[in-house]
């Protein structure tokens, strides 16, 4: 009887360490790789201008069909600055820098599949479990470093939620902006954020945050936009009037080897900017309906944003995406400056 349960034991024993060594090789080759489109790969080796773009905007930004001719036709600005544009998203659960056509297509009318809204920490199990979802910032920015990206551009930023200082509401663009050294193209974070205590604990993390002078400002210290506005009452930490200063804040930044990011915030154009009084009272009715409704996490940014769009009958989406056309086009102008700085 003895023998009979040691053979079985050892039997059990070689069993496993078969099973184990073929999940081990199984698992490895079934982690999605890295996949950097030929184009843009080239354009990075060869120093020529690079715009990364962002995908959460597709996926949980903004409605179809928007998101979807918001996605192509900020690609063709990017073009038609003479830069090359890298959408990035996890495509079937691979990390994709550069989206084909197709690839937008797919992300962005999902047919009633879902999307993951895919930040920082949910990386890791989109891959392993082959989803496909819109990276935030803080996923593009570590998608665009893997691929030598340092520019990108997008709409608006994550940030302290307002009470953050209670539900500890902070988004994880923020720390990202602390450790990725890319910089971040946008119109600022939404007043629907507490823009105050973003800035503090950007500050505190280390990220330079400057504002772009378009030369519309009146006289007396520049503000941080408030995305739909030109000013959120917020002080910005740093103005600055050229695409040269933005590439030497950059290039200064990398010959340090400082491995913080940088937020360079750009006021929506006085055209097109939408009235404080009226947006702010729609964001608070906002809020209003996301406490009642017991929204939290990561679902907060996306219920305001439809939300937001619903009470002004679409003009904050038409918004959004001039300001995302715009950003890009001043991103790619920076992406230039810095394949000459580097040349
Ligand atoms: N703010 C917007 N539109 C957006 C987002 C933020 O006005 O689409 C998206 C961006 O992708 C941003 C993310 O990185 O939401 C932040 O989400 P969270 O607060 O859950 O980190
Ligand atoms: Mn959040």
């Amino acid at each position: 009887r003895g023998n009979k349960i040691t053979t079985i034991m050892l039997r059990n024993f070689r069993n496993g360490l078969r099973c184990r060594k073929s999940i081990g090789y199984r698992g490895l080759s079934h982690i999605p790789k890295l996949h950097i489109s030929s184009e843009v790969e080239e354009a990075v080796k060869y120093n020529k201008p690079v715009v990364s773009l962002e995908s959460t905007i597709i996926t949980h930004g903004l409605p179809y069909p928007e998101n979807i001719a918001m996605a192509k036709r900020v690609e063709e600005v990017v073009r038609s600055y003479g830069a090359v544009p890298a959408t990035v998203a996890f495509i079937d659960g691979k990390p994709t820098v550069g989206l084909t056509e197709k690839e937008i297509e797919y992300l962005a009318d999902a047919n009633g599949e879902s999307r993951v809204k895919i930040s920082r920490r949910d990386i890791p199990l989109v891959m392993s479990l082959n989803q496909t979802g819109g990276t935030t910032i803080a996923a593009t920015m570590i998608l665009s470093k893997l691929a030598n990206i340092s520019v990108f551009a997008t709409g608006g930023l994550g940030g302290v939620h307002r009470h953050g200082e209670v539900t500890m509401d902070v988004s994880a663009d923020l720390d990202e902006l602390s450790k990725t050294p890319v910089a971040v193209v946008c119109s600022g974070p939404k007043s629907i954020l507490d823009v105050q205590r973003t800035m503090e604990y950007l500050e505190t993390k280390g990220v330079p945050v400057m504002t772009y002078d378009d030369g519309d400002f009146k006289d007396g210290p520049i503000n941080i936009p408030g995305f739909y506005t030109r000013d959120s009452g917020v002080p910005s930490p740093y103005t600055i009037n050229s695409i040269l200063t933005a590439a030497k804040v950059i290039e200064s930044g990398k010959s340090l080897d400082l491995e913080n990011g940088f937020l360079f915030c750009i006021p929506p154009p006085v055209a097109i900017a939408l009235p404080s009084d009226f947006i702010n009272e729609v964001i608070k009715e906002a809020q209003h309906a996301a406490q009642a409704l017991n929204i939290t996490g990561k679902a907060v940014t996306p219920f305001m944003l439809d939300f937001i769009n619903t009470k002004t009958k679409g003009e904050s989406v038409s918004c959004n995406v001039s300001f995302v056309l715009h950003n890009a086009g001043i991103a790619s102008q920076i992406a230039k400056e810095l394949s000459v700085l580097r040349g």
